[in-house]
């Protein structure tokens, strides 16, 4: 668990871009199963609280296609300052039958304490 900008715990996944101006670092996933219709997308976005306010990235997702394409389906923006975590919740409808995905930090910038940290990545049908 760890202690997160504003405030809360969490578990989850840290990520740094590369340490170059508009780095990054991609990891992509192949998933144990075709999405389905119900399926999204859902994660928080934000920074650990230990480190200094300087960090701000782009959470970005992206899915690939049957064909291989690769569709960016979320890019949101993290200001570490702001102290706020961000929704980063999507619908997969559009992307049934992919298998693959990829979570992506992009250091929008300079990549100094760009360390981004993702709550529980995850995907499942949505609950009514
Ligand atoms: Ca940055
Ligand atoms: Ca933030």
């Amino acid at each position: 668990m760890e202690t997160l900008e504003d405030g809360s715990k969490a578990g989850g996944l840290l990520t740094h871009p590369n340490w170059d101006d508009d780095g990054y670092l991609r990891g992509c996933f192949k998933l144990p199963r075709q999405l389905r219709e119900d399926d999204w997308f859902f994660a928080t976005g934000g920074f650990q609280d230990k480190y200094a306010v300087a960090g701000n990235v782009r959470f970005q997702v992206l899915v690939r296609d049957q064909q291989g394409n690769q569709k960016k389906i979320v890019d949101k923006l993290d200001d570490r300052a702001n102290g706020r975590l961000i929704s980063l919740d999507v619908p997969l409808a559009s992307y049934a039958g992919s298998k693959t995905i990829c979570l992506q930090v992009t250091a929008n910038g300079d990549p100094a304490q760009d360390a981004a940290f993702w709550v529980k990545p995850r995907i499942e049908p949505r609950k009514p």
